[in-house]
């Protein structure tokens, strides 16, 4: 189901998206055209104060001296092409350049009329903030997007994946998400929370636009994942797991991509989890209403990692390409995604990981205290995320079982490198287990010392290379060996009787632990 309200719950492998409703009048006008473009100014800088005939030179062009310390001119575009190449010959040009322009960097006082409406941006934090220009996209796996709504018309730095089907029936609960996300400053409607944000599209919606298929949110989330690392916002969701989907995910995130979903909208109907909200590697997000708590409808879960606004949020709407309110975990997640790009684009050296790690951290605890199963790790809050420290980064995901280590040579130690460290993070929701493939040597003795970030945190254990899991269901005959140690300390040791072979080395967090935060470093001897 996409998350708005009103939608008829659907149990079967197709999920449904539907709206609702409350419309929010408001005439849309157009800004006026744009201003005719003037060629731009050259500015030159000399290597020493101008000669004779070099300052006639410039008089006759029509320069001004900008910086005297700098011996910087500026030359009008017509006489420019001339005096430069008379001032490179002479050997006393430093550099040319054309004179840019640069757009202010005024927050807060969008005209935009619907902003004043846009309770939401105090809450996350971003009122006093200036959003970042183009940077990591946003990537939409929806019912597509009205481009001919106001918001979107001519708008830079919106991309179809594929057809949009059009409005009025499809694109409505797309439309609504993306406004969300990046509605422009353009002096029309709403200002989304990224208003400069790379926003791709993928229609995944079959017919009235309500319901999606989940071939069509496979495609959609490959065709995303494929086109380069971006924020994937998945306002949708089912009661029932979902294979396709969930190797879709972790393709994205094997990828590079970050995948967040709307948490679900069933908190008060039989609070079933939802998929693909209770996937690993997934920021799931719940909705709070404006007097900041939890909305009732919110479903709850251990899958949550964190709360944004989402009741009573202004929209875009496709109907009438006007605009309306919507609530619903739907519009709590494109929030959050805004906000995941936006930090992205500003920290662009982190992976998705750490991303997702930053905005758990540093979201503000609301009520209940602590972690929580409503809020997760509690309410987004931007400006505290911009500035949080940046967390060990966790490399290989997914890599939660044999399979993935397998299939992607997730190598720890091998017959060459016999001494490796690393770092890494397990989260009993997010991340079950770190699973790395680790050569044997025959009549060796391979050993790890691993350290967590809480005391008895992690379980280490290593397993036959023949195991077909070490999940739950994982046969005690295929483990080898398991760490022992107290504190924040394992220690793991296996001597290799037999000839060499490889083995699994398997990290976990620990019974009664859940974020932990580790450094291992394996050796041979
Ligand atoms: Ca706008
Ligand atoms: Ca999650
Ligand atoms: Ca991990
Ligand atoms: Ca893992």
């Amino acid at each position: 189901m996409q998350w708005p309200r009103e939608s008829p719950r659907r149990l079967t492998a197709v999920v449904s998206l539907a709206c609702g409703v409350a419309a929010l009048a408001v005439a849309a006008s157009h800004t006026g055209g744009a201003t005719a473009s003037v060629p731009p100014a050259t500015l030159v800088q000399l290597t020493r104060q101008p000669a004779g005939a070099e300052q006639k030179l410039l008089a006759a062009a029509g320069a001004r001296l900008v910086a005297p310390e700098l011996r910087l001119w500026r030359i009008p575009a017509g006489r420019a092409p001339g005096a430069v190449a008379v001032l490179r010959a002479s050997r006393v040009l430093a550099f040319a350049q054309k004179e840019r322009e640069y757009a202010v960097m005024a927050t807060s006082d969008f005209s935009d009329p619907l902003v004043a409406g846009e309770w939401w941006r105090a809450v996350v934090g971003v009122s006093d903030l200036t959003p970042p220009g183009p940077g990591v996209p946003v990537a939409l796996v929806d019912s597509g997007v009205s481009f001919g709504h106001p918001e979107f018309v001519g708008r830079p730095d919106l991309v179809a994946l594929n057809p949009q089907e059009p409005a009025p029936i499809g694109g409505v609960h797309g439309t609504a998400v993306a406004s969300v996300v990046g509605a422009p400053v353009n002096g029309v409607g709403l200002v989304g929370i990224y208003p400069q944000a790379v926003l791709r599209s993928y229609d995944a919606a079959i017919g009235d636009g309500t319901r999606l298929a989940s071939s069509e949110i496979v495609s959609g989330i490959l065709a995303a994942a494929r086109a380069g690392k971006s924020v994937i916002n998945l306002s949708l969701g089912a009661d029932s797991k979902d294979a396709a989907i969930e190797r879709a995910v972790g393709e994205a995130v094997r990828r590079g991509s970050l995948v967040v979903a709307a948490s679900g909208n069933s908190g008060d109907a039989g609070n079933p989890l939802t998929y693909p909200a209770a996937l690993p590697h997934v920021l799931t997000v719940a909705a709070t209403d404006t007097a900041g708590r939890v909305a009732f409808f919110s479903s709850r879960s251990s899958y949550v990692d964190l709360a944004a606004p989402g009741v009573d949020i202004p929209v875009a709407s496709a109907l009438d390409d006007g605009y309306t309110v919507e609530s619903g975990t739907s519009f709590a997640a494109p929030i959050v995604s805004g906000a995941a790009a936006w930090l992205w684009t500003v920290r662009p050296e982190l992976d998705a990981g750490q991303v997702a790690e930053i905005l758990r951290r540093s979201a503000r605890d609301v009520e209940p205290a602590g972690v929580d199963q409503a809020t997760g790790h509690g309410m987004l809050d931007l400006p505290a995320a911009l500035s949080y420290p940046t967390p060990a980064i966790d490399p290989g995901e997914p890599n939660d079982d044999v399979g993935q280590a397998r299939n992607r040579a997730l190598l720890l130690t091998t017959k060459a490198r016999t001494s490796v460290g690393t770092t890494g993070r397990v989260t009993t929701y997010e991340d079950p287990r770190d699973v790395l493939h680790v050569w044997l040597p025959a009549g060796k003795t391979f050993s790890v010392v691993a350290t967590s970030s809480v005391p008895a945190g992690l379980t280490v254990a290593l397993f036959r290379d023949s195991a077909p899991t070490v999940a739950g269901q994982a046969a005690p005959g295929d483990r080898v060996t398991l760490a022992t140690g107290g504190g924040t300390r394992s220690t793991l040791s296996f001597r290799n009787a037999k000839s060499g072979r490889w083995a699994f080395l398997v990290v976990a967090p620990a019974k009664g632990a859940r974020d932990v935060d580790y450094t291992l470093r394996a050796t041979v001897r």
